[in-house]
């Protein structure tokens, strides 16, 4: 994985750490909007995306193919009661698993990770779906956790965040 993207990765996990750090709890527990996820919860799915998505990160060295398990995401959501957890615990965690991740990309062989695959589920996995008859790249896979990640953040921290940065 380039250098450059990894950069800018972690600088984005620390910094959106530190502006997630900023809410109290109370605020983390409501509700973005009517029915919708509160930031609590947000951020608890972007931990069951890094959870799913590290264990598909490196079994995609391991393996030929780019073919995973999906997830129940409201229902992990649900049944883990992030909403009941302290904020400042899902925000550690949340970026530690992420810090490790960036890891998990940078310690790939550049090869595998430009590799083309013909055999992948990423019209059910990724966020940006690709169609199953044509090839992808574990390169492809993860730039699109990223963005899945990025996405969830402008809705716990409003769509100009990334803009605000020093
Ligand atoms: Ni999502």
């Amino acid at each position: 994985m380039d250098a450059a993207f990894l950069a800018e990765f972690r600088r984005t996990i620390d910094r959106a750490a530190e502006r997630l750090g900023t809410f109290c709890d109370s605020e983390a527990s409501r509700p973005t909007a009517p029915g919708k996820w509160s930031k609590k919860e947000i951020v608890g799915h972007l931990i069951d995306s890094a959870a799913n998505n590290h264990g598909r990160f490196v079994r995609a060295q391991l393996q030929e193919d780019l073919v995973f398990p999906g997830y129940d995401q409201d229902a992990w959501v649900r049944v883990q009661r992030y909403r009941d957890r302290p904020w400042s615990d899902l925000v550690a965690l949340w970026r530690a698993y992420n810090r490790h991740i960036a890891c998990v990309m940078e310690s790939a062989d550049p090869d595998t990770v430009a590799r083309v695959r013909q055999s992948h589920n990423l019209d059910e996995l990724a966020w940006k779906a690709v169609q199953r008859t044509e090839p992808t790249t574990l390169d492809y896979f993860m730039r699109d956790y990223v963005a899945h990640l990025e996405h969830h953040l402008r809705q716990a921290l409003g769509s100009d965040w990334a803009q605000s940065r020093d």
